[in-house]
Order: structure tokens, then sequence, then C-alpha cells
């Protein structure tokens, strides 16, 4: 067990920016091209308007032991792939007992979740919202807002990010957005 000294970081509620992140990753369009269910829009985006920046990830850096507490903020930015809202590629923990909680910040969001039983379930979440993603559900978030999408998350170290099976598989839900409303409908090309 290493042994850290406590810390306070400071978080932007509107950028998600953290006073001091131990990493940023930054996920665009041709990060997950195949990941939208409209696949020939995704490209023709990438080809004809250029990459997009779909979402970004500020953490704080911690070995990955029992007791850790890893947390981070996202910040998904609004639009849409072929009327598909912009979202996190989406994972099961690699240790599926492992549960976490997201805060939202600011913006509108939908947590999207799955279990590989086949439940499925989809979350409103605004600035205080408090989501629980239980062991066992694998969980993508969705901006279906015009603003910026943002919220923290808790995790236990251990957990894991096993993004294959939903690379493989998809979610079962998709959330598209029709007359500017986020609708949720059925993936057709799930599995
Ligand atoms: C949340 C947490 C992070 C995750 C991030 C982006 O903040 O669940 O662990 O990395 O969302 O989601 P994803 O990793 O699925 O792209
Ligand atoms: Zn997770």
């Amino acid at each position: 067990m290493t042994l850290i000294q406590p810390f306070v970081t400071e978080v932007d509620f509107l950028s998600g920016a953290l006073s001091s992140p131990g990493y940023v990753i930054e996920r665009k369009l041709s990060d997950m091209t195949e990941m939208y269910a409209d696949r020939d829009e995704a490209t023709r985006i990438l080809t004809e308007e250029g990459d997009r920046l779909i979402y970004e990830v500020q953490g704080i850096e911690l070995p990955a032991e029992e007791g850790q507490i890893p947390h981070c903020s996202t910040r998904i930015l609004p639009g849409d792939i072929g009327g598909e809202c912009h979202m996190t590629k989406g994972h099961y923990h690699a240790r599926r007992e492992q549960g976490e909680v997201y805060f939202g910040l600011s913006g509108r969001g939908l947590l999207l979740m799955q279990t590989e039983d086949g439940d499925t379930s989809e979350l409103e979440m605004v600035a205080g919202s408090a989501a629980y993603v239980p062991p066992y559900w694998a969980h993508r978030t969705v901006n279906i807002g015009a603003e910026d999408f943002v919220f923290f998350s808790v995790w236990e170290a251990r957990a894991g990010h096993d993004y294959g099976t939903i690379e493989r598989d998809g979610f079962r839900k998709l959330i598209m957005l029709r007359d500017g409303e986020a609708v949720v409908v059925d993936n057709p090309k799930y599995g």
C-alpha cells in the first residue's frame, strides 16, 4: 500500500477543468468513428469537416491498489453524429463487481447503462444529480443539451476499464435527437 499525502483539487463546474490534473484525455471523432451507428456520416464528417473533439477527461493519477479512490471530470461537447448525441466510448469495469458514482456539474446528460444479462437503464443527469452505477452495469454518458455536459466520477482503483466488449457489441440503446429532443431507440446493430 502506497502512503499518499491528503490533497484537494479545485474543479471548474462549467469546463470540468481540474486545478492540477494528473492526466488529460481528449477523445475525438477519429478515436471512435466505429462506435456511432451511422458510420458513413461519421466518415463524411471526418473527410469534409475534419476531426472534432467529442469529450475530454481530466483525472487524478493514483496507484491501482485496493482502497485507492481515483476521480476525474468529464466534459462532453454538445452535438451529434447523424442524429446520435455526442457520447463517451463507454465501458464495463474489468472487475465487474466494482461500481462507480457520477455527480452532475453542468449541462444535461443521460447516463446509459446495461448489463450482460440484457437489462438497460437511462438516467437523466443535470447539475446536482448524483447517479449510482452499480456493479455489473456497463456505462456510457451522452450530452442531450445545447451546452457542455460536465460530470465528476469516483470509482475504486482496481475496477479497470473493459472497452473491448462495448467496441465489439455496442450498447443496446442509442440516444438520438428528434426535433431537438433526445429519444432512446433500440440499436439495430447490437451484438
Ligand atoms: C467517467 C469515468 C471514467 C471514464 C470517463 C470517460 O468519467 O467512468 O472512468 O474514463 O467517464 O468514459 P470512457 O472511459 O468510457 O470513455
Ligand atoms: Zn467506470
